[in-house]
């Protein structure tokens, strides 16, 4: 490797579902973690809360990174390493995946030679080291080039996009070991009735009324409410043992997410905290995660759901709904699941961290 303050280094940057990520190849990354890790702070502008140095956008949610490498194993066509770049800490965690920008993985694997295009629409097995699981996705490849373009419509991005559709199988326990690491549908934790669940991202579910809200608050409400964050991380912090997540004090995971009613015709509404700042809409696994949850009789989740019939659930979240297939076994046990996420390149160029 050159010197990448003088050369920079090779990056797309892309848009995945709803949130914004830099995406590389491996091959173009110092191997040492603890290089690359600094390397990814200088080139994001962390930690500063505004990144101003950087190309990071002042929030976890296009603080992101997707490292690309060819499959490691026989059953993928690409390795996906996803980060979490902090925003006002100098940490990179990989600790979760992140199904968002899973969904620009298929596209950037295709735009940087990782995968061939087959037909109008390629399959991209995209292998989640952060899990180890493999995602399918499906890429609007007309004429053997990805194609952006496209009527698929997903609430926290406006307009229209071509179609990313993802599948996943055998997500439940991806980083917890089993669905519900604590052994229980419910743990009451500082008198509040918690799921612990992870259903390919671990999350704590809970009613939005056990904290005094209605569960429709605004993000920027609930951001600002320094005295819920304070019981949100209380919580946390507790629960990362009985989850197999050890001391997450550092971790971007669990996911605290308030559930109540749905209004606006979904299954579910949720407000979800990753986990210091809530989210615009929903995380992708978060939401299979809520899901899943809600089909846990006695689960705060199930209290409040309305299931769909169809097994295509709406949550909804603080900017409109994301729709999560959910495949059952003839026991109800969740076998499958599924999404439709949109993505799109923004920048294609050579990205230079400061020294
Ligand atoms: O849960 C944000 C996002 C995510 C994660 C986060 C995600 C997922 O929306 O799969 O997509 O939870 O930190 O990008």
């Amino acid at each position: 490797m050159g010197d990448p303050v003088e050369e920079g280094i090779p990056c797309l940057w892309m848009r995945g579902g709803t949130s914004k990520g830099a995406y590389f190849l491996a091959a173009d990354m110092p191997r040492d973690t603890a290089a690359r890790d600094a390397l990814l702070l200088a080139i994001m502008g962390s930690p500063d809360a505004r990144q101003i140095d950087g190309i990071g956008g002042a929030d976890p949610l296009t603080s992101k990174v997707a490292i690309l490498a060819p499959a490691s194993r026989p059953d993928a066509d690409v390795d996906y390493l996803f980060l979490q770049v902090y925003v006002d800490q100098a940490l990179v965690s990989d600790a979760q995946g992140c199904g968002n920008i899973l969904a620009g993985v298929g596209p950037a694997a295709i735009e940087r030679g990782l995968v061939a295009p087959a037909g109008d629409e390629t399959p991209v097995r995209i292998h989640m080291l952060n899990t180890g699981e493999v995602a399918l996705a499906r890429v609007q490849t007309p004429g053997g080039k990805v194609s952006y373009r496209g009527e698929a419509r997903i609430d926290g991005v406006p307009g229209s996009h071509a179609a990313v559709p993802l599948m996943f199988q055998n997500i439940a326990g991806s980083m917890c070991g089993s669905l519900l690491p604590s052994g229980n549908i419910v743990d009451v934790i500082d008198g509040v009735d918690c799921t612990l669940i992870d259903n390919g991202m671990p999350c704590v579910i809970m009613e939005a009324a056990a904290f005094g809200l209605t569960g429709e608050e605004s993000r920027e409400a609930l951001d600002g409410d320094s005295a819920l964050k304070a019981k949100l991380e209380a919580i946390r912090l507790q629960v990362g043992p009985l989850m197999n997540l050890g001391d997450v004090t550092d971790k971007s995971v669990p996911k605290m997410t308030l559930v109540s009613r749905a209004r606006n015709g979904g299954a579910i509404s949720t407000r979800s905290f990753i986990p210091h700042r809530c989210h615009a809409s929903i995380g992708v696994f978060a939401a299979v995660s809520v899901a899943t949850a809600c089909t846990l009789e006695g689960s705060p989740a199930a209290k409040l759901a309305s299931l769909p019939s169809d097994g295509r659930y709406l949550i909804e979240h603080p900017t409109g709904a994301a729709e999560v297939l959910i495949e059952t076994d003839a026991t109800g046990t969740v076998t499958g699941a599924g999404t439709l996420r949109t993505a799109r390149k923004l920048f294609d160029g050579r990205v230079f961290p400061h020294a």
